[in-house]
């Protein structure tokens, strides 16, 4: 973690540390659910591998009277598989293969992200995130009883931020920036966050003693494992 070897973790080694950690969460994941996928071993996954390991059972025996519509989930698979595979084999790489599983941080991937998102919330089909639709994704009233308080916070949310242009509603624009705002950096975010709540001192910069100090918040980051890989391999 401390990269320039001077006894303390700056901000910037946090924020270096955090993306870290997240990149192998990341490939880990990719890592660990290769051998289920790549059924023949040959090194990619074609989309028929990951097709007949999702959805086998069911295109064996299709049942619709399930909660889930599978081949409407098959066919939106399909076509984010067709947009995480860059060179158009309908083999996954590793790397196409990462892309698919976790497109939220791959630059292609953004519009077919803002695409199911919006498909998820956009109940009526207009292309567009209104209000109702906003707040009916996070919260359904039992028609009695007042609306909690977050949820009148929400709305002012989508008028104040979400709907930038002030028409109503949230088109696909409005709708990245709601979920992957290009302003916000999360490694940095939560760097901050731990820098604030550690450094006793003040001084910007944190010793072991001052990390080991406010261990239960490391441990409670988001970031995956970050405590653990700190108690576990010393890594300071
Ligand atoms: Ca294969
Ligand atoms: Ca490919
Ligand atoms: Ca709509
Ligand atoms: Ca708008």
């Amino acid at each position: 973690m401390d990269r320039n070897q001077d006894g303390f973790i700056s901000e910037e080694e946090l924020k270096d540390w955090i993306k870290s950690v997240q990149k192998k969460h990341i490939s880990d994941s990719v890592e660990h659910q290769w051998k289920d996928f790549d059924l023949n071993g040959d090194g990619v996954i074609s989309w028929d591998e990951y097709k007949n390991v999702t959805y086998g059972s069911y295109l064996e025996d299709p049942q619709t009277d399930t909660e889930y519509n599978y081949d409407q989930m098959m066919l939106r698979d399909e076509r984010r598989f067709r947009v995480a595979d860059t060179n158009g084999d309908l083999m996954a790489d590793k790397q196409e293969f990462s892309a698919f599983l976790h497109p939220e941080d791959h630059q292609h991937m953004k519009d077919i992200v803002v695409q199911e998102t919006m498909e998820d919330i956009d109940k009526n089909g207009d292309g567009f995130i209104d209000l109702k639709e906003y707040i009916g994704d996070m919260y359904t009233s039992d028609g009695e009883g007042e609306e909690p308080e977050w949820v009148a916070t929400e709305r002012q949310q989508f008028s104040e931020f979400r709907d930038k242009n002030n028409d109503g509603k949230m088109d696909k624009e409005e709708t990245l920036d709601w979920i992957l705002p290009s302003d916000y950096d999360h490694a940095e975010a939560e760097a901050k966050h731990l820098m604030h709540e550690a450094d006793a001192n003040q001084d910007g910069k944190l010793t072991k003693k001052e990390i080991l100090n406010k261990y239960d918040t490391f441990v409670g980051s988001q970031v995956t494992n970050f405590g653990e890989a700190l108690l576990r391999h010393d890594e300071f």
